[in-house]
């Protein structure tokens, strides 16, 4: 004889949720155990998918960026083993694991990305994404010469959509250090934040222009004021270094300082 299945539906909308469980726990205790297994189901669910997508997007790179001759590949093999290299124009990025100097020994990704300006687009647009600190190296003993450069490219970086919502650490490495004509630190901090104030007033006129919106995309710093980094919503720091070292290819590299920058992010 077929059994009847007494569910009264009407009873079940009318019902308080937690009556209807109760009720159909005391007529059939396994019933208990498959919402158990559902709640386990669901949980399960949450936790694998957070676990997935907190690893695909964790941003774990540290990317030396900056012009051609910044000093970018010898800074990224001093970093790594200390060691004098002598370099050629990248054309390729090289990447490594990278053991910051604190007590928790956290450990990144260091990318050295090209500087060209040709090959520069294609290698952000591969990395950005995954940068928890933008190392921009910069030649602080040609400075003036490379400085409306140096800013564009740095414009460019700050204002890009994926680079805003990810918020990396800015570190502006004034390379170069132990060449006599060298810029200090705060000078170069002062010249691109000039500069950057410059280009967001004609950059955001030119895409006004364009596209009849007013001004750009993302605005740099605050308005209405004159563009410093520490309006800027991420951390910035300047530090001077010197990849060669002042005893040159046999001695060490001056990177202490930004050493100490990578072992706090
Ligand atoms: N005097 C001096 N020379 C340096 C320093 N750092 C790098 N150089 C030299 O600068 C030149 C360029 O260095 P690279 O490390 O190849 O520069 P890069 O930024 O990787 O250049 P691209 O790969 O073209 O983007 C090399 O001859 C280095 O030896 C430094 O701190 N002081
Ligand atoms: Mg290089």
């Amino acid at each position: 004889m077929e059994e009847k299945v007494d569910l009264d539906l009407e009873d079940f909308s009318s019902e308080p949720l937690f009556d209807y469980l109760v009720k159909e726990v005391e007529r059939d205790p396994t019933f208990l155990i498959g919402v158990f297994v559902a709640i386990a189901a669901v949980i399960i669910t949450i936790v694998f998918w957070k676990f997935f997508v907190s690893t695909q997007t964790k941003s774990n790179s540290v990317l030396l960026v900056g012009l051609c001759d910044a000093g970018k590949t010898l800074l990224f093999s001093r970093l790594l083993s200390g060691r004098f290299t002598r370099t050629q124009t990248s054309i390729n990025e090289s990447s490594a694991s990278y053991r910051a100097k604190n007590e928790r020994g956290t450990t990144w990704t260091l990318v050295d990305l090209p500087g060209h300006e040709s090959l520069r687009p294609q290698f952000v647009e591969k990395f950005k994404a995954s940068a928890r600190a933008l190392v921009f190296v910069v030649d602080s003993a040609i400075f003036q010469k490379e400085v409306k450069d140096a800013a564009e490219f740095l414009y460019s970086l700050l204002t890009d959509g994926v680079v805003v919502k990810n918020a990396p650490t800015l570190l502006v490495a004034c390379n170069k250090q132990d060449i006599t004509m060298a810029k200090s630190a705060k000078l170069i901090q002062q010249q691109l934040e000039k500069e950057l104030n410059t280009l967001r007033v004609t950059r955001s006129a030119a895409l006004s222009s364009q596209d009849g919106s007013i001004g750009a995309a993302v605005h740099l710093g605050k308005r209405g004021k004159d563009f410093e980094f520490s309006q800027l919503p991420i951390k910035v720091e300047f530090v001077e270094c010197s990849a060669r070292g002042s005893k040159g290819e046999e001695g060490d590299a001056d990177i202490e300082a930004l050493e100490m920058s990578l072992a706090k992010l």
